[in-house]
């Protein structure tokens, strides 16, 4: 796992070159959840794609903006699904974006998840890695990252971030949020899930929905990419994420590129969006 964390630290040195000075443009091509692919998102994926071919334990890749699994090492023990560059588009206006990588074995699914690492593009460079029932984050200094605290949320937050269009959204998810804010929760949504994401767990907690709505039945976010990465990360700061019903990391994949509704928060958000949805929800 050390030899993936430290591929994982050079890759994103890399990618914030591309970053910093890359062509934010499109590019011809579709992924196969048919958004057209920034050229960011390739030069991004190509970095991790050559990283990754050296190291010996990992025996698979997924890439979210690959159309299958890449076999790399026949003994490798680790499979890795990642989205190189999540929220690429907020690039262009100078909005934080992240890298996700969720680390499994055996199979690519929500059971056999093992350890999950993000890193933000912001103002600064950091790296947060859920493994062994730790969250950790590390901050790149002088070219090392380095070791900044350990990541628990509290039992409730208030912070609310939720995607989407409210003109999408169900009307029990409406009656959520709205009775969320009637209650003081701050709204705070960038529209790129890895800062949404990282902000709720620094600041000890609140609620990050990606609901099913009426043009996503099933939701946007990718479950071995997006979800099922910050599900363990959510669930080892000692927060949860659920679809609504079970626990996210209960849910079936059936396709590398399936998509869930997803809810990740501190343990007092998530058991008020199962009241809401089990009431409600469908
Ligand atoms: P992409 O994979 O197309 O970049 O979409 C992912 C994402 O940008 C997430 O980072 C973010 O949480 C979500 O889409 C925002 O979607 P919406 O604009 O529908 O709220």
């Amino acid at each position: 796992m050390e030899e993936i964390l430290k591929a994982i630290e050079n890759a994103s040195i890399e990618i914030k070159k591309v970053i910093d000075k890359g062509d934010t443009s499109k590019s011809e091509n579709e992924n196969s959840t048919g958004d057209t692919q920034l050229k960011l998102d390739i030069a991004s994926d190509i970095i991790i794609e050559k990283i990754f071919s050296t190291i010996p334990s990992i025996k698979a890749i997924v890439s979210e903006e690959q159309e299958s699994i890449v076999p790399l090492h026949d003994n490798g023990e680790y499979l890795i699904a990642y989205d190189p560059l999540d929220g690429s588009s907020l690039v262009d206006v100078n909005l934080s974006v992240g890298s996700i990588y969720g680390i499994y074995k055996n199979e690519f699914n929500a059971k056999n998840i093992i350890a999950a690492v993000y890193v933000v593009f912001g103002p600064r460079i950091e790296m947060v890695v859920a493994q062994n029932n730790s969250v950790k984050m590390y901050r790149l200094h002088d070219g090392e990252f380095k070791f900044i605290t350990d990541i628990n949320l509290n039992e409730k937050g208030i912070l609310n971030a939720t995607g989407s269009t409210q003109m999408c959204w169900p009307t029990h998810h409406r009656k959520l949020l709205k009775e969320m804010f009637d209650d003081g929760y701050y709204l705070r949504y960038s529209g790129g899930m890895v800062p949404d994401l990282h902000q709720i767990l620094l600041k000890g907690g609140g609620l990050f929905s990606y609901p099913g709505t009426a043009d996503k039945p099933k939701g946007k976010l990718r479950q071995l990419f997006e979800v099922f990465p910050f599900a363990l990360t959510y669930e080892f700061a000692g927060g949860a994420a659920t679809d609504g019903f079970k626990r996210v990391l209960e849910v079936e994949t059936t396709h590398i590129h399936d998509t869930t509704p997803c809810f990740f928060g501190s343990k007092d958000e998530i058991k008020r969006v199962k009241e809401v949805y089990k009431e409600y929800g469908k």
